[in-house]
């Protein structure tokens, strides 16, 4: 891998924008704050996060019901401690290691990452995680590895979604081993400096920036690499509609609907439609994954 992927930002830098840019003017003058305000400016569109309350209330977490706010609502129930993830399959020190194990050989940063859900509706969300490729070669990826499978937790007497069928439980997910040891590819275990809230996938989630929301798989209880490429859940459920890549590409549609814009949550109750972005906007850092690759084919 070339290098450890840089954050363009940090979520100090654009949000609480006031407040932050306040603070700044306080600490270094108006100089300061003139260049915060400029670059604040340039970024506005595009970078600057959901505030908590969008991020923790719109969610789709099917587990807890199928309404964007049925997780807000429900997640609550969840038991997140104590949480065992299960690591196995084509790796050399397989087991079940417990989360407080995981995080303490693992450096938590920041990352601002756009998210935008299949339903062609997005947000920008100030994560804390770790790059999964340091989980992955702390375990040890066996060279016969070519993907990584993800699977949530299946506990029906908290998950009340689960006690329906509106898809295969346990969710699953699956990444290409490249994808997953790419440097983008974090575990998320926290939210605004805060854990991450139940209804966003406590207590370690995956976030995949330049793909579908729902690959973005939440409440990770077992990780396997495998030879073959893995079932996916909404490729399961809808394979002509949900491909296993799920890679943004506004020049694919889905066959219900157009992905060429998106619907930024926020910005009051007409929320902006945006032009959506080849990968999401992340096409520098992953395109070279695809190259050769019929995009419309391995949609
Ligand atoms: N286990 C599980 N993970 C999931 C989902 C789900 O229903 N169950 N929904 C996915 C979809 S469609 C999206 S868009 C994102 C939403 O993440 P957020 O609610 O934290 O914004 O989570 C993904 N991960
Ligand atoms: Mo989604």
């Amino acid at each position: 891998m070339a290098g450890r992927w840089r954050n363009d930002l940090n979520w100090s830098d654009v949000t609480p924008e006031h407040v932050y840019l306040n603070r700044r003017a306080v600490m270094a003058g108006a100089g300061a704050l003139a260049l915060a305000g400029a670059a604040g400016a340039a970024r506005a569109d595009d970078m600057e996060p959901n505030s908590w309350d969008e991020i923790t209330r719109y969610c789709n977490f099917y587990e807890f019901g199928t309404r964007k706010e049925d997780p807000w609502h429900n997640a609550g129930q969840m038991t997140t401690d104590p949480w065992v993830v299960e690591i196995d399959g084509l790796v050399d020190r397989p087991g079940r290691y417990d989360l407080g194990d995981i995080l303490a050989g693992v450096s938590i940063e920041e990352r601002i990452y756009r998210l935008r859900c299949v339903e062609a509706w997005s947000m920008v969300v100030p994560w804390q995680g770790f790059e999964l490729a340091d989980l992955l070669t702390r375990v040890g990826v066996q060279p016969s590895a070519k993907y990584v499978a993800f699977q949530t937790l299946y506990r029906p007497e908290e998950m009340p979604g689960q006690r329906g069928r509106v898809l295969d439980w346990p969710y699953v997910e699956g990444l290409r081993l490249d994808e997953a040891m790419h440097p983008l590819t974090i575990l998320a275990t926290g939210l605004y400096d805060r854990p991450l809230p139940n209804q966003n996938g406590a207590p370690i989630r995956l976030v995949v920036p330049w793909k579908y929301g729902f690959k973005s798989i939440k409440s990770i209880v077992r990780i396997t690499l495998t030879a073959d490429q893995p079932p996916t859940s909404w490729n399961i459920a809808a394979p002509n509609e949900y491909g296993f890549y799920a890679n943004v590409n506004p020049q694919v549609d889905h066959p219900r609907w157009s992905q060429a814009t998106e619907r930024r949550i926020g910005g009051g109750f007409m929320s902006p439609r945006v032009p959506t972005r080849m990968f999401n906007g992340y096409d520098a850092e992953v395109a070279g994954l695809y190259a050769g690759m019929d995009l419309a084919k391995f949609f």
